[in-house]
Formats: C-alpha cells, structure tokens, sequence
C-alpha cells in the first residue's frame, strides 16, 4: 500500500497555492488516495483560533512573540491532526509550514537576521518531528502574485505589509528551497491554472513512488 506522504505547499502571497491545492486534491481522490487538506497558521481547532489571532490587522504583537504564536498552532496542529493522520495511511496536504517562518518572521520581519534564523531552526529541532515529504515553491514574481491576489476583500495583517517585506520573504524561500532542494521542489507559477497544476502533478510523480 502506498504510504502517506506529507506535502507542502509555500510561496508569497497570491502565488496561487490554494488553486494549485484544489487541483491536486482532485487527481489524488481520482486516484483513491485518501488524503486531508490542512493549512498553517491553522487546521486545528486551538491553531484556527490562534490565526485569527495573527492574521487580525488590529493584533498588535511583537517579532518573536508571533514567532511563538505561529509554533504553538504548529505544534497542536501536528499533534491534532498531521501526525495522527500520517499514522493512519493518509496523506496530508497542507497549505504553508516551516518554510513559511523562515521566509515571513527569519526574512520577511527580520531579514534574515543570523539570531532569528538560530531560534527559527532551533523551534523545528525541538517541536518539529515530522517535516514535509516533499514540499512545493510556487514561485511568481511578487506584483504578479498581488495582481491576482488583489481581486479579492480587506487585507489581513500579513498582506497589508510593504512590497520591500515579500520580496525578503521571496529571497527566504529561494534561501530554503538553495537550502533543501531535493525536499522543496520549485515550481514555476506563472501562466494558467491548469498549466500550474499540470507542473507539481508531474513533479510529484518524479519525485514520489507511486503505486498508479
Ligand atoms: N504565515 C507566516 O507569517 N508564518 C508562518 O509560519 C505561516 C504563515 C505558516 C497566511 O495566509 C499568512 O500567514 C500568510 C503568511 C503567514 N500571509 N501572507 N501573505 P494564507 O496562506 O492563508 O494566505 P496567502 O498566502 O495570502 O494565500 P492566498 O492569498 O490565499 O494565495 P494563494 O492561496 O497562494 O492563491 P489562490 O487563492 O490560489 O489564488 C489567488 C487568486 O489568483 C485567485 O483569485 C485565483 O483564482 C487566482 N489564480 C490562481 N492561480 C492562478 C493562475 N495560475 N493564473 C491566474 N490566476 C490564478
């Protein structure tokens, strides 16, 4: 049987990581994978209520006091839902993890900042005990990303930062994926949905033993 595999979705903001999500998920129930679809910050019930904590543009919060925040979803997250469902065969497709801190709160707040790096690797050593599988970068430029992303409602606190803040947190994630690039697979996120999604569902099978 075909074992449960954890994979990641990351990039900036409007990259189109849900979409690509949404395609995914499609192949792998036409396939009869058993899987469940989380997101960070969130995907559990005490990590739902801590999003809404950070992503409110009224929470007012200091760099490493949302850099504790965002593990203390994490790890309910992963003791609620991500490891049991690993143990249980499945897979679990999840929207941003651990590369989303390096690139947001180790570059994005801090500029990739040697100190915050140290804490940021030094919280997965100790409350991190399952990385992603494999982990997908869907890479745009950020105006491209805005551009799409814009056509939806108000900001979150995240989204109402400056340009000068997505682009360090872009170089965080080129920094990871340079880092860890069999994990983290770069994907070009340009052109259409479909095209997108055509691109990680190939990368995958290159890079999972699947059993179809
Ligand atoms: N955060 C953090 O700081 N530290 C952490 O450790 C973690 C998170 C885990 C969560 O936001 C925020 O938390 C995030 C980082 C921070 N803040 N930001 N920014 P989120 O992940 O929920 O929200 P997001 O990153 O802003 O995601 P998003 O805006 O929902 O974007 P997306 O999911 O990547 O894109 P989408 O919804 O699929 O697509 C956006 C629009 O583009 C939509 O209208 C689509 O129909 C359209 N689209 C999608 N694909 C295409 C293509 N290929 N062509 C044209 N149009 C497209």
């Amino acid at each position: 049987m075909q074992q449960g595999q954890f994979i990641s979705f990351e990039g900036t903001e409007g990259v189109g990581k849900t979409t690509a999500i949404d395609g995914l998920c499609q192949r792998l129930a036409q396939h009869n994978i058993d899987y469940v679809r989380t997101r960070e910050p969130g995907g559990s019930a005490l990590g739902e209520r801590l999003r809404q904590l950070l992503l409110d543009p009224s929470t007012q919060i200091n760099d490493d006091t949302e850099l504790l925040l965002m593990f203390a979803a994490r790890s309910d997250h992963l003791h609620q839902l991500i490891l049991p469902a690993l143990q249980a065969n499945q897979w679990v497709i999840c929207d941003r993890f651990i590369d989303s801190t390096v690139a947001y709160q180790g570059y994005g707040r801090s500029f990739g900042d040697a100190a915050m790096l140290t804490k940021i690797e030094q919280l997965i050593a100790q409350f991190v005990p399952r990385l992603p599988d494999l982990t997908f970068w869907l890479d745009l430029p950020i105006a491209e990303g805005m551009r799409r992303a814009g056509k939806r409602g108000a900001a979150d606190r995240f989204e109402q930062q400056a340009l000068a803040f997505f682009e360090r947190v872009h170089q965080g994630f080129a920094a990871q994926h340079a880092q860890y690039d069999k994990r983290i697979q770069r994907i070009d996120a340009g052109g259409d949905a479909d095209s997108v999604g055509e691109r990680v569902w190939q990368t995958l099978q290159d890079a999972v033993d699947l059993d179809f």
